[in-house]
């Protein structure tokens, strides 16, 4: 091959709901492109995440793709939130509906991308073996995808089936077993809620409680289908307008100006009757979030629910939450209610934690839980923890892992980083802290524009490097940090701030200034010729030492 040649224009890494979206961009953009998933099939998360009772809590109607307007009005769904498999089965859809699949290799890891000057290229190693020489790397790894496994002392020696939601195998039969699930953040939420019936004994090990409101699932009204297809062109100017991107008009009302507390208890008690989460945190009031008198009278609300709902009053003690409403919001359907079954119980960790595991199952300070399957709803290592199992090495060999290290992970947009020319991310660090799908639109319009930029460049014979400037990177944090302000969200322990892996770096890892603020600040670079970029006729190799010192300078 000769220099400069390339195998493909651009590798996607991923094939969810971001992969599928680029490739589809990319390939109406004319160019050569390669998807790969160390997944067997599409689907990302939704491939992954098959533990029963996984679903979307975003609802049905806003948790697609927005471009193709024929599909969206086209494509059935019968309930108010899509299922794990609906999610699975709509986006196998889309892929063969655009003919995508013939572009996408599964079963094939990305292991290490390193950045050539001399070619301006990315030489790529995959698991198969095999080399590859691209111009555009996009990584569309998930945000949520590397599973989070707790070292807890004797986790080995278990001799039942020990498995983590993320990893469901598909041979596994509950019913009439004894199990225990270890955490109750969303997916613990969705799965005890979904197991409670079926199994001989539930013991749930709880390490902070959770403030879950209903979802308000139900089967769709061929009325309400209607509305929405007649109204779906409006929807998503909404959504793209909205902070959070869920399908509702957020509210705009502050809650010390509503003075009277019958006033109060009814917005609450209408938000809790229509569900959702994030309608709950952002559709009554505007600053459940930020204002901690505010927030104690959400989390006072949704602590009188779980009394009112779960029967027996010591297992209702340790359900109620006494921290901030300051996580992910989260929705179930009956999760405090399975709490009443005889067969079900909760494990409070703040007052007997876990000591280890044996072989027998979960022993905390005071017990021995005995058990026959051992579920880890534990998380994922969020944001960067895909990225630091890749070996990603950009101008002068700099790992993407070293240049985050000093500070933890940080982005222009949540799209590209200084040093790592030609790499573009989707829901990279700093990215909206959404709704996905529409967020993730953003992040592939941006890059395609950048991309389709820098090929009528280099066809007009330069050499187009698209590369984020530090000062750039530094003021996009800077405008980061000032959206979280006063958010409850950093004083309250999360992924989103990275407290759930141990040893992981407090940073914010996410934009809150909502969607629309978000597509305005994007709007902004492209109106501005792509400010924050490197201009292209700036040769990149005379400005290279000078940026190094800076950047590295900077961050450590
Ligand atoms: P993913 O779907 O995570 O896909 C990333 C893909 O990259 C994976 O298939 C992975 O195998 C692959 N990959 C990673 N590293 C490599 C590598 N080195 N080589 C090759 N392949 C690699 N978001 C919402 O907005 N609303 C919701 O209601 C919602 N519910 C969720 C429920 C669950 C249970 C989970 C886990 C997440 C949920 N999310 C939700 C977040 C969800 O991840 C996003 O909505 C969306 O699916 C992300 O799509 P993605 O393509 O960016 O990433
Ligand atoms: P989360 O929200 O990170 O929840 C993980 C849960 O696991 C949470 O309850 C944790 O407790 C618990 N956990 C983690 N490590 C341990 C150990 N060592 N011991 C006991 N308990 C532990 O992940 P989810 O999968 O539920 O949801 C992630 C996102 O995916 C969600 O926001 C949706 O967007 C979909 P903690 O609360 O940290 O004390």
């Amino acid at each position: 091959m000769a220099q400069g040649e390339v195998e493909f224009d651009a590798l996607v890494i991923g094939a969810g709901f971001s992969g599928i979206y680029q490739l589809y961009r990319l390939r109406e953009m004319g160019l050569s492109v390669k998807v790969i998933d160390m997944a067997g099939d599409v689907g990302g998360t939704w491939y992954w995440n098959q533990y029963p009772g996984a679903m979307s809590d975003t609802e049905s109607f806003v948790y697609r793709f927005s471009w193709d307007k024929e599909d969206l009005r086209n494509y059935p769904w019968s309930h108010h939130y899509v299922k794990q498999p609906d999610v699975l089965a709509y986006l196998k859809h889309v892929v063969e509906r655009h003919d995508l699949r013939k572009h996408i290799q599964f079963e094939t890891e990305l292991v290490s991308a390193k950045w050539d000057d001399i070619s301006s290229l990315w030489r790529v190693e995959l698991s198969t073996g095999k080399t590859l020489r691209i111009r555009y790397l996009v990584t569309a790894l998930g945000l949520l995808s590397k599973a989070n496994f707790p070292d807890i002392p004797g986790i080995d020696s278990f001799q039942g089936r020990k498995v983590h939601t993320a990893k469901w195998p598909e041979d596994l039969d509950i019913s009439g077993k004894r199990v225990g699930v270890i955490g109750c953040g969303s997916t613990g939420v969705q799965v005890i809620t979904d197991i409670a019936s079926k199994v001989k004994s539930l013991t749930c090990f709880q390490r902070h409680p959770q403030y879950s409101v209903p979802s308000g699932d139900r089967p769709v009204d061929p009325s309400y289908r209607e509305w929405v297809n007649e109204n779906y062109e409006g929807i998503f100017e909404q959504v793209k307008n909205s902070a959070v991107g869920f399908g509702f008009v957020e509210s705009q009302k502050p809650y010390a100006s509503v003075t009277s507390p019958e006033e109060r208890e009814a917005i609450f008690e209408s938000l809790w009757q229509q569900g959702n989460g994030f309608r709950f945190m952002f559709g009554g009031f505007n600053d459940i979030a930020n204002d901690k008198v505010a927030n104690e009278a959400a989390c006072a609300f949704i602590r009188k629910k779980i009394r009112e709902t779960v029967r027996d009053p010591e297992k209702a003690r340790k359900l109620q939450p006494h921290d901030y409403y300051a996580r992910r919001p989260l929705c179930d359907g009956g999760y405090f209610e399975q709490f009443n079954r005889e067969h079900v119980d909760i494990v409070h960790l703040q007052e007997t934690p876990i000591v280890s595991i044996t072989e027998k199952g979960v022993q905390t300070s005071d017990k021995l839980y005995e058990l026959d399957v051992l579920v880890f709803a534990t998380g994922f290592d969020a944001i960067e923890g895909n990225y630091n199992r890749v070996r990603i090495q950009g101008r002068n060999a700099l790992s993407l892992k070293d240049y985050w290290d000093p500070t933890g992970p940080t982005s222009y947009l949540g799209v590209s980083v200084p040093q790592f020319p030609n790499l573009f991310m989707i829901t990279g660090p700093q990215g909206p802290f959404t709704n996905l799908p529409p967020a993730i639109e953003a992040h592939v319009d941006l890059i395609s524009r950048l991309i389709s930029r820098a090929e009528t460049a280099r066809k007009d014979g330069q050499t187009a490097i698209i590369e984020a400037t530090p000062e750039a990177e530094q003021q996009w944090l800077a405008e980061c940090e000032k959206a979280a302000e006063g958010s409850l969200f950093k004083e309250t322990a999360s992924w989103i701030f990275g407290q759930n892996v141990p040893g992981k770096k407090y940073a914010l890892r996410f934009y809150f200034g909502g969607l629309k603020a978000f597509y305005e600040a994007v709007q902004n670079v492209i109106d501005n010729d792509y400010a924050g970029f490197k201009p292209f006729s700036m040769s990149e190799r005379e400005d290279q030492q000078g940026d190094e010192t800076k950047v590295l300078s900077a961050r450590l």
